[in-house]
């Protein structure tokens, strides 16, 4: 991998209703993922968090929308995308801690302009493939991989002056266990690969990351790893806005990241919607760092 590593803090919350969120980069910092890092042999630049401006929005003004803080979301991830692209554009790996999901618009935007055919993984409860018009919602946290894949709003879609950001083919979920009506119909649609909890209580992580790697490899030339922390099941990630039962265990997430950092495959990363104020002495955090400890290749011996 990749020795030079950015990280870059995004204290988004306003992609959905769980005010604390904006902390989780403060938490992940304070559970330690600078010196784990360091202690791996990679050099890190923190370059802090970047500045989120509330922008009011003028509720009957021409053009309105369900989507909840359009604006805020769109300049935040605007220059989110900037950010990242820059990072990239100085050969170091961007790893970008949220923050809630709706972050993902902005670093897509930023690294997908590097690639030619960028492969993502989505480790989530939730398949984040709403538009305006089938969210229960209306929180952009919810769309934000549609919103890559095209699809939604055009403040959003157009993020970076291009769209899409991702192809269907090469996009990954893993972990889903909660997804809404119209996100099923679009699965079927236009054909992602979707490990829900089933396949891998059936299949089991190593044969579920094994298979996420071989399709990986073979079609594209950069992965980005989209890790929403509700994922994990709640016992191990309390500290989430929408925690839902039934998630993969914290060992099989290290697992995961073991045969991804064996694989080295992945090119990017991010880890969002880490909320300090519902966590359990920041269990989650420090959950959150030692999954990026194992992406980046410490191992247990
Ligand atoms: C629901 C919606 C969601 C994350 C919850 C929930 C989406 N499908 N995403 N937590 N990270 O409102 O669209
Ligand atoms: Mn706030
Ligand atoms: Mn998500
Ligand atoms: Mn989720």
């Amino acid at each position: 991998m990749n020795k030079e590593v950015t990280i870059i803090g995004v204290p988004m919350d306003l992609g959905q209703t769980r005010r604390g969120v904006d902390m989780g980069p403060s938490a992940i910092r304070y559970a330690g993922v600078t010196e784990r890092l360091e202690r791996l042999g990679y050099s890190i630049y923190d370059e802090g968090d970047l500045t989120i401006d509330f922008v009011h929005e003028d509720k009957d003004a021409e053009g309105k929308t369900n989507l909840k803080n359009l604006k805020t979301v769109t300049e935040s991830n605007e220059k989110l995308g900037q950010k990242v692209d820059h990072e990239i554009s100085l050969n170091r790996f961007p790893l970008v801690l949220g923050g809630d999901h709706s972050i993902a618009i902005g670093t897509l935007a930023g690294v997908s302009k590097h690639y030619e055919n960028l492969g993502v993984i989505w480790y989530d409860a939730h398949g984040d493939l709403n538009t305006g018009e089938t969210s229960p919602s209306g929180n952009i946290h919810g769309m934000s991989l549609a919103v890559s894949l095209g699809l939604g709003h055009p403040a959003l879609t157009n993020i970076g002056g291009y769209a899409p950001k991702v192809k269907p083919e090469n996009v990954v979920i893993i972990g889903a266990r909660d997804l809404d009506p119209g996100e099923k119909k679009l699965i079927k649609e236009i054909g992602i690969k979707v490990y829900t909890m089933h396949e891998i209580d059936r299949l089991g992580m190593t044969k579920v990351m094994s298979e996420t790697i071989d399709y990986l490899k073979e079609r594209t030339d950069g992965v980005h790893l989209s890790l929403d922390l509700d994922g994990l099941d709640p016992n191990d990630a309390p500290g989430v806005g929408t925690p839902v039962a039934g998630g993969i265990s914290y060992r099989e997430s290290h697992l995961a990241m073991e045969m991804l950092s064996e694989a080295n495959i992945i090119t990017s990363a991010e880890f969002v919607e880490t909320n300090p104020v519902l966590d359990q002495y920041n269990k989650t955090a420090i959950a959150a760092v030692a999954l990026i400890s194992s992406l980046f290749g410490d191992t247990l011996l």
